[in-house]
């Protein structure tokens, strides 16, 4: 089925100008790009983004870095987009990610791992909103 879901290329991989070359991985992956914008968020917007995460010991962290400069927030469109998108992006870990995967090849650390993608497609229709209203 065709679906959306909301990609985010993070601080440390807009930083290092990976903007065009993680674009078209996702164009030449069946992942069409149908929406783009660079903003920064503040933290309070990246501490509601991550609310999910508000129990976890590193949100403060994740907070202050999805705010610390501009990111690039996407919606990409295609078959079994949110699956599809995480399959690309690899593990969360970039340690851990698949040969081949966005993490394995940009991701830094744990925490500074280049993308963002949604986990579901409800997850996705939120935060596609939370952006693009
Ligand atoms: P995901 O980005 O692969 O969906 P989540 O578990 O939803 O992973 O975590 C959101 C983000 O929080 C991760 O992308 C990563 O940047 C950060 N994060 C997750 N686990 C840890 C951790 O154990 N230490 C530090 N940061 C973490
Ligand atoms: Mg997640």
């Amino acid at each position: 089925m065709t679906e959306q879901t909301l990609s985010i290329i993070k601080p440390d991989a807009v930083e290092r100008n990976l903007e065009n070359e993680i674009k078209l991985f996702f164009e030449n992956n069946n992942l069409k790009i149908v929406k783009s914008k660079k903003v920064k968020i503040s933290k309070d917007e990246a501490c509601q983004f991550y609310k999910v995460h508000q129990t976890k010991p590193f949100y403060n962290d994740l907070c202050n870095y999805l705010s610390s400069g501009p990111i690039i927030v996407m919606i990409l469109e295609g078959e079994n987009a949110v699956l599809h998108n995480r399959k690309l992006m690899g593990a969360t870990d970039p340690k851990k990610a698949e040969k081949g995967t966005l993490r394995e090849k940009y991701g830094i650390s744990i925490d500074k791992n280049s993308v963002h993608g949604s986990d579901s497609v409800e997850n996705g229709k939120i935060e596609i909103n939370f952006f693009f209203k």
